[in-house]
């Protein structure tokens, strides 16, 4: 068993907190590798959307739903990634979507808090049985704007949510109480560095204050027994084809370019025109 696989732990600690790290998921080649895709395929800012926060920052922001054979679609159907999401889960997963959220020095927005089945339930998805993974392409620091969550939030279930400024998000209210009660986390990360979480837990980002980007990788899973029942800018369950996880390298190393199923921004009601106005 590679190191990067979760184990029994890992499990008991995603399920009691709602989350749980795997440091180093990727090595620092491979995460090197992801940090030149990013600077260097002008695909991904021409596909990128700004969602702006009430601060007057914001954050850029690539989706995309069908992973294919690049380097950023072989890392989510990797088995380390998607392995270990359906090990999460217990559950045969599918790729729901994957994102890049990036955060340019002192530009970069604040999230706030919210749970994904917050958006992902408003979607069709009639359980909670989903997750993501975050991979830290650049250090996520306090100051760049790292993801934070309230530990153990996602046994409170779905919480309300609705607009926040330019964003959607849970009920303050309700956030606030669960602050008194739950540890506060603070999700500071190497590059290549990993965090698990349940589409119930609550999460948040803040500004990037600082000269540094702060760029992160995100690959969302449903449950394949939880089909959509709605049909919507997310795919319905579509068999995942996972792949050892030393494709990661072998297509690093080829240069194979980002051959990204972006998201039809027009057809997606929460876009207007380049900017995002919720969850995309
Ligand atoms: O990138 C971030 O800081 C937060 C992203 C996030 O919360 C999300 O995509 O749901």
């Amino acid at each position: 068993m590679s190191a990067a696989q979760l184990t029994q732990k890992d499990i008991e600690t995603f399920w009691n907190d709602g989350y749980v790290f795997k440091r180093g998921l990727l090595a620092s080649d491979e995460v090197a590798m992801v940090d030149t895709l990013i600077r260097s395929d002008t695909s991904i800012s021409k596909n990128s959307v700004l969602l702006d926060d009430s601060a007057g920052g914001s954050t850029e922001l690539a989706v995309w739903n069908h992973p294919g054979d690049d380097l950023l679609g072989v890392i989510s159907r990797s088995e380390r990634v998607a392995g270990g999401a359906a090990k999460l889960l217990d559950a045969e997963v599918y790729h729901y979507h994957s994102k890049l959220t990036m955060k340019r020095p002192r530009k970069g927005g604040a999230w706030d808090w919210h749970q994904d089945y917050g958006y992902w339930y408003m979607n069709g998805c009639l359980f909670p049985d989903m997750l993501s993974v975050a991979i830290a392409v650049d250090p996520a620091t306090k100051q760049n704007g790292c993801l934070q969550f309230l530990r153990g939030s996602h046994k409170a279930g779905r919480i309300e949510h609705g607009r926040v400024g330019g964003q959607t998000g849970a009920d303050i209210d309700r956030v606030n109480a669960l602050m008194t009660k739950l540890d506060h986390v603070y999700a500071e990360m190497q590059a290549g560095d990993a965090v698990f979480f349940h589409a119930n837990t609550l999460h948040a980002s803040a500004a990037n204050t600082s000269d540094k980007s702060r760029n992160v990788l995100l690959c969302c899973y449903n449950a394949a027994s939880n089909d959509p029942v709605k049909k919507h800018h997310h795919p319905g369950y579509t068999k995942l084809d996972i792949v050892p996880d030393a494709r990661i390298r072998e297509v690093g190393r080829s240069g194979v370019v980002a051959h990204l199923d972006f998201l039809n921004h027009e057809e997606d009601e929460t876009v207007v025109g380049k900017r995002a106005t919720s969850e995309v």
